[in-house]
């Protein structure tokens, strides 16, 4: 499972190689610096706690947050993120490993894992269409235990 996963993800990553330098360059901007210590920035799509672990997801509208700054040729629209905090102690889990899903309206479906940064773990996507997301993410943070959510998008 995991394996397939990762192989997944590599290939979704690998075709859009030629993207990734400029969209992790752009990441603060569009953070708009302090993010890593603010706990959402007002794009809460989701949040639901599972044994003791708190996850918030987030998606930023790229085209929106940085204004026409887009990079030519990136094909991504939005920002996946998720920051996860203990439920108990209300303190940041930043160790992890988190595999997104995402179920387009015309059925199409990407993979991705989210990497670590500052503080969250997130990943540019491709949501172009206009209508509804289905997104699904297994994540491991804490323990050994492999944890799910799932909740939709719309694009208006
Ligand atoms: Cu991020």
């Amino acid at each position: 499972m995991k394996r397939l996963a990762t192989i997944l993800a590599a290939a979704a990553l690998a075709m859009t190689a030629p993207f990734t330098v400029s969209a992790q360059m752009d990441h603060s901007g569009m953070h708009g610096g302090g993010h890593g210590d603010t706990m959402t920035m007002g794009n809460v799509a989701h949040e639901e706690v599972i044994g003791g672990v708190k996850a918030t997801f987030e998606v930023l509208d790229m085209r929106k947050q940085m204004k026409g700054a887009i990079p030519k040729g990136m094909k991504e629209t939005h920002h996946v993120m998720v920051t996860f905090t203990d439920a108990k102690t209300g303190k940041k889990i930043t160790e992890g490993e988190v595999m997104v899903k995402i179920l387009g309206p015309d059925k199409t479906e990407t993979v991705k894992d989210l990497k670590g940064m500052q503080g969250h773990f997130g990943s540019d996507f491709e949501l172009e269409k206009k209508g509804k997301y289905g997104i699904m993410a297994k994540y491991k943070v804490k323990d050994g235990t492999v944890r799910q959510s799932k909740f939709w998008y719309t694009v208006k």
